[in-house]
């Protein structure tokens, strides 16, 4: 068998987050090291460099939404060039860059799955379900919004940026580690039926639970992209982040969530988002998403079977 190729994609903006910095996460991703950890673990790691797209005009909102233009232009190349590597046979990973990105990777996973026959598998690490409207959202900003819009709920440029909307649906989903949901976003997550594994959940059950939860039913025929918003994390452990919710995943907990992943052999696809700099202390918030991306890719502390 040949190895792995890995596909490094760098979305340097911050267009859809209500904090400035994330456009600083690939090259803090780069400075951790993320390709040579990759390559130690024998997988061959090609950077692709970034992406390219509007400056952050840092507007108020207008119909519910900031930087609508600009967000769809940064996913319309993030859409691009993510099913260029899938059908190349890669494994992207997108370095993001704010969580509205996910709206185009996704988006292209989803058009990758429909092309070669397989179902579709989304992992959403995440303080929050990222389900709003324009209506529901007290903000606008957009990073708020991707899952909505993936399942068909919102503005149709978003919605139909692969064609035709909706690029998939809830039952796709499954979200771990939500801890803040808006008030209209509630009514809007239970309506639609995602699948959601929140804090209270994991205190009641464990990690390991929750995760045979929800990776149950994943198969030879399963593309499984997980999207690991670093806010996932508890910010005691991972501070670099715009908006911080305390109360989440341990490092011990964080951990087994990724090598649980890992031992389906299933992963295909990966958004990295939400990494802020601006916020971060000496890179420990990339040092540690680093750590945690190789034991995605199956670094554990002894061999397992
Ligand atoms: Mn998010």
């Amino acid at each position: 068998m040949s190895k792995q190729t890995i596909s490094l994609i760098g979305v340097p903006t911050d267009i859809g987050a209500g904090h400035r910095g994330a456009s600083m996460g690939p090259e803090a991703l780069r400075v951790a090291n993320l390709a040579l950890r990759l390559e130690r673990r024998g997988l061959q790691v090609v950077d692709r460099g970034n992406l390219h797209g509007p400056i952050n005009p840092w507007q108020p909102p207008t119909d519910g939404y900031r930087h609508l233009d600009e967000v769809v232009a940064w996913n319309m190349a993030v859409y691009t060039a993510f099913h260029q590597e899938l059908s190349a046979g890669h494994l992207p990973i997108m370095l993001g860059g704010d969580h509205c990105l996910a709206i185009g990777s996704i988006t292209a996973v989803a058009r990758h799955c429909r092309e070669t026959g397989k179902q579709l598998r989304v992992l959403w690490l995440d303080a929050h379900s990222d389900f709003n409207t324009a209506q529901a959202t007290p903000s606008g900003n957009i990073h708020g919004m991707p899952v909505a819009c993936l399942c068909g709920y919102g503005p149709q440029v978003l919605t139909e940026l692969g064609g035709s909307a909706p690029a998939t649906t809830p039952d796709v989903f499954r979200q771990i580690g939500i801890r803040s949901v808006d008030y209209g976003e509630k009514q809007l997550v239970r309506e639609a039926n995602v699948g959601i594994y929140d804090m209270r959940h994991i205190d009641e059950e464990g990690m390991k639970r929750v995760m045979e939860q929800a990776l149950a039913g994943i198969d030879e025929n399963t593309h499984l992209h997980v999207s690991f918003d670093v806010d996932f994390l508890d910010p005691s452990i991972a501070p670099g982040v715009g908006t911080t919710v305390r109360g989440g995943p341990t490092y011990r907990e964080a951990q087994l969530c990724m090598e649980m992943i890992a031992d389906t052999g299933h992963m295909a696809s990966l958004d990295i988002v939400e990494l802020n700099p601006a916020f971060d202390k000496r890179n420990q918030t990339a040092k540690l998403a680093v750590d945690l991306v190789e034991s995605l890719f199956g670094k554990s502390t002894l061999i397992r079977r």
